[in-house]
Formats: C-alpha cells, structure tokens, sequence
C-alpha cells in the first residue's frame, strides 16, 4: 500500500505543472485560435509574459474598443468566435462598449480581462473594477475564476457558450494570482452545462404547419434577419424562396442573407426600407420572420400597425425571441440552417403570382433614388460607385449614421458575411477596427470600412495598426463635415435647429493617414472620386480616401419614429 502511494505521488510530480497563464494559452491554442487582438497591462503582465513566446498571433490595438469591435469584425466574417484581452480596470471597462455591441447583434466573442490579485478584490484596489458585475446584463455569461484548476474547463464552456446556441460574447476575469498560479493541464474534449442545451432541431409538427400555411398563402413575405447569416443558410433561404415563390426583405443584420441581386428581394424593411419592403409589410397574409427578432428599426414599436393582416411564422434558435415583440402563430424553435432544411422537404408552392406582380409594380414605381451631380458628390452615388468597382463582392464595413444605411441600400451584396454593421446598438467607431478583423481573417479579399467624418475619429488611432502591420483595408470616409444623421433628425423634427451637430475642427483625413504611414487621397467630384479611388484600391496596403459630399443629404425612406410602416417620408421632391 505504501509503494502505490509513493508510485502515484512520483506520477504526480512527475507531470509537468503550467502557470494560470500558461494554461490560457494552451486552452486558446486547443480552441484553434489564430489571433488575438489586445492591449496589455498591470494584471494582465504574465499573460503578456506567456504570450512573448509567440505561440500564438496577438495584434496590438491602439485602445482596447479597437482590440475588441476588430475580433467582433473577424467573428462576423468568419463565424469563429473572436478573442480579446484586456487588463483589468480602465482596460475592461474600455471593453464594455464592444461587448455590448456584440452582444446585441449576437457576435461570438471570448473577453479575458486580467483583475487584481483575489486578496485585493473588493477593497478598491488600484485598476480595481468589478467586471464580471458590469458585463453580467451585456454577456451571454461570464466568469471570474478562482482556481487556477478551472481554467480549462472554463475556457471550453466559454467557447461552448458563445458559439453554440445563439451565438454571443463570453467574458472570462482572471486575478493575477490565478494567471501565477501553477497546476497540470489537461483541456476538456467536451463540457457538459447544466442549463445550456440548445434545441437546434426543428419540430416536424410545426415544419407541417407552415406547409399548410404556405400552401395557402396568397401575399407571403419572408422577413430575413441576422441569424440567416450567422448560421450560414443563405442557400436554404434561396431554396425556399424560389420553391414557395416568397418574395424577402433582408434587415440590416440580414443583408447579405439573400442575394442583392435575386428578383425577389425587395430590400430592406423599416424607418430607411423600401417602399416595396414595407408595403409588402403592410400588405402581406403570411409573414415568415427567419432569425430576425421584430425589433423597433423594423415595425418602428407599432406593432399595432405592423403586419396586421398576416400570420406570422417566426424561425429561431432563441425560444426567447418567440413572442416577445410580435404574437406567433406558428414559432418554429431551432437552428436556422436545420430548420429551412426540413422545410425545404416538399415545400410546396404559395398562391402568390398576382402578389409577385404587385411588390415588382411597388419595387419600378418607388425605387431608391438621388439627384447625382456630375460637379458634387453625393454621398449615394459614392457607395454605387464602391459597389461597382468591387462588382458587390467587397466586405464592406460600416459605423453608423447616414452612411450605414446609404451602404445598406446602395451597395447590393451578394454574399454573406460580407457587410459588417453594428445593428442592435448602434455603435459609431465600430467600422474601422471591424475592418481590421475581417482583413486579417481574410487577407486576399477587398475589404473597405465605410465611415462618418464623426464616426472614423471615434477609432482613427487604429490606422497605427494597419500601418504597422501592413494591414490592406481601404477606408472611405464619407465626410460631410457634420455628424449627418443627427442634423437629419433636427431638419426633419426640430426645425433645422442645428445643435451641436458641426464637426469643424476635424484634422485632415489625407495628412491624418499620412502622419500614420498610410497613403491618404481626397475627392470632391465624380472624376475625383473613380480616379482617387482606383488608385486606393491598387495600392497594395492601407489607404484612406476622403470623399467631400453635399453636407445636407438626408436619408430616403423615412418612416418618423411613432409612425406605422404605412407613413413613409420619400424624400425631397426632385428626387
Ligand atoms: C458611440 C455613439 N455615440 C453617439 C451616437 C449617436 N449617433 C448616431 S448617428 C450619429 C452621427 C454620425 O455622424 P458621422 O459619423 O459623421 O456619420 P454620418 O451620419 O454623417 O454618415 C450619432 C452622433 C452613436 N450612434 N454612437
């Protein structure tokens, strides 16, 4: 009996023991990770140590909102959940934003926050910040590890959580002195968690109702949302489409779901959607909304107003989002992809010849139109011509204004994953570091961030980055001198009175580049702009183009907020 006991204890020390930072790494490295975008400090100094090895491909941001919307831009292009590293304190709270912005367009994203040692927790200690409390309502959940013994396991049911299911950030807080500590590795194959076991299959009874429901349907629309994308079933979107003989509206999280240039897309839907879209909204006897969640951009909170003379079948992994803005005839719970496949079984044709030919007349009667101006730029005629010269095949992304949605609705993607946006909350400076992902995910592909004049100086200090490492992204800025789509809002709702809304004082874009290493270029006219622009597109590294549009644009449709679908702004007269 004593032998064995002295045999194991020889095993155990034989058996090599790692630091807490050490076994991140290796836990990282067992998940397949090939970048992570972070920014160092204090409490996060022996994970820094163990990445000076260089096992792992780590990408210095400028600040850590820029580390965190770039693995939101790779997790978007890729699908692969994005990873972040942050210290604690000011350097997790600089995360918030990108989590929340994750969070709301369910973005796989794994966080690692270092915090002060676990003695020190609670007693306001230097670059203290309760991390775990601040993210609980922004995280699909979130840890802060006590032993250095979980690491492992809490790392796998980490990725487990932000990737299966609804996909969505993660966030892992780590003290100093659980990242010092030492254990033995060994990395899960696979976790069991209590409480997370996502239905993926769908419910062949239901699958049948919405057969039948199809079969009769005379004016059907399928509204199709972010989770199209996210679970790679543009195909089966395609299939049912044209099988049923739907007509689609894609939201802004769904563009490039469904092909920009199929004949039954009708575009986008809601306060900047189409005519079209919306009437076939309005109109429509069968709406099938498929991984999108009936949020307040699409039926602008009237719900009163929205959709009233349909069913509603509604298609999602999250049984959360059944219901919760819009009654249900017909939910359907489970992933995407695996529910149009059922459905695509022997789904029949709707009734819906004469209703095609009705959202055709509403699509050649009111298409989205601009008045170009050969001598001017107008920012529309921008985004064609960054559609044109990329042939639509371009990731293009975006921050947010007036700008998002003239990409939204000029620039027709046909691919998925292509047009990343900070849907759900809104967050202007996400563009350009999200560019810097996708880029990295994707070094052969064209990659252009499309941003404000406003939005581009909330994360310029990233064009550090793309110099350095030599990072091809084009930025186009549509720069008309003013934060756009709020002095929008002031034109059309209060009065014209400008508040706060000119953006005089912003340095030049082209010597602001240049002071980084990157080549800048400015446009102010049609010829400009195609001459400036090609130009920006063959040089082999990071450019910036400064595009000088009219300054007084406004985005057209409109529906105003309170008012139903049926109330749409067209926009000026001339147009
Ligand atoms: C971080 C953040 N702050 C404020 C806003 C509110 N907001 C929405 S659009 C907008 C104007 C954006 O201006 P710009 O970046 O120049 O783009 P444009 O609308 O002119 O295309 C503002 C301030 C926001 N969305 N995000």
């Amino acid at each position: 009996m004593e032998t064995m006991t002295s045999q194991l204890e020889e095993t155990k020390k034989a058996e090599k023991e790692y630091t807490g930072s050490e076994i991140l790494l290796r836990s990282l490295i067992e998940e397949g990770v090939e970048v992570i975008f972070g920014y160092p400090g204090g409490a996060v100094l022996p994970i820094y140590d163990s990445l000076y090895e260089g096992h792992v491909k780590h990408l210095l941001a400028r600040h850590e909102q820029g580390a965190i919307h770039a693995a939101d831009g790779y997790a978007r292009a890729t699908g692969k959940p994005g990873v972040v590293i942050a210290t604690s304190g000011p350097g997790a709270t600089n995360l918030v934003t990108g989590i929340a912005t994750a969070m709301m367009d369910s973005v796989p994203l794994v966080c690692i926050t270092g915090n002060v040692p676990q003695n020190l927790i609670g007693t306001d200690a230097f670059q203290e910040a309760d991390i775990t409390g601040i993210t609980m309502p922004i995280t699909k959940h979130n840890y802060l590890v006590r032993d250095v013994r979980d690491l492992p396991r809490i790392v796998k049911e980490a990725f487990t959580i932000a990737t299966q299911g609804r996909p969505g950030p993660v966030l892992i807080d780590i003290p100093k002195d659980v990242s010092n500590a030492k254990a033995t590795f060994h990395y899960p194959e696979s976790v069991y968690i209590r409480g997370f076991q996502p239905n993926t299959d769908p419910h062949p009874l239901q699958v049948q109702k919405l057969h039948e429901a199809i079969a009769k349907a005379q004016r059907p629309v399928i509204l199709a949302g972010g989770g199209v994308v996210s679970s790679g079933a543009a195909d089966e979107l395609v299939k049912l489409a044209e099988t049923a003989q739907i007509p689609v509206t894609t939201t802004l999280m769904g563009i490039g779901g469904f092909p920009g240039t199929h004949p039954l897309w009708m575009g986008m839907p809601g306060m900047h959607g189409t005519y079209a879209a919306n009437h076939a909204l309005l109109e429509c006897d069968l709406l099938i909304g498929i991984g999108a969640r009936f949020d307040d951009r699409v039926t602008m909170g009237r719900i009163d107003k929205f959709a009233t003379k349909a069913k509603i079948a509604h298609i999602d992994i999250d049984p959360a989002e059944i219901g919760k803005n819009v009654e249900t005839f017909i939910p359907l719970v489970g992933d995407v992809k695996k529910v149009l496949e059922a459905v695509n079984e022997n789904v029949p044709r709707s009734q819906s010849d004469d209703w095609i030919k009705q959202v055709d007349e509403w699509r050649r009667n009111f298409p989205l139109t601009y008045k170009p101006s050969a001598d001017t730029l107008k920012p529309q005629w921008v985004i064609q011509h960054l559609h044109d010269s990329t042939g639509g095949d371009a990731i293009v992304t975006t921050d947010v204004g007036q700008h998002q949605m003239w990409v939204a609705q000029y620039y027709r993607f046909v691919r998925a994953r292509s047009f990343l946006s900070s849907g759900g909350l809104g967050t202007m400076g996400f563009g350009f570091p999200a560019a810097i992902g996708a880029q990295l995910a994707y070094p052969d592909r064209t990659v252009i961030a499309v941003t404000g004049d406003g939005g581009f100086q909330m994360t310029a200090q990233e064009l550090a980055v793309v110099a350095l490492e030599n990072i091809p992204v084009k930025v186009a800025v549509i720069n008309n001198h003013c934060l756009g789509m709020v002095r929008q809002w002031q034109e059309v709702f209060y009065e014209e009175r400008y508040s706060e809304v000119d953006l005089s004082g912003s340095p030049d874009f082209v010597k602001l580049a240049e002071a980084y290493g990157v080549k800048g270029w400015r446009a102010k006219t049609q010829e400009e702009a195609v001459r400036v622009w090609e130009e920006a597109l063959r040089h082999p590294g990071p450019a910036v183009v400064d595009f000088w549009v009219t300054p007084d644009e406004n985005v057209y449709p409109m529906v105003a907020p309170g008012a139903g679908l049926d109330e749409m702004l067209m926009g000026d007269e001339e147009n």
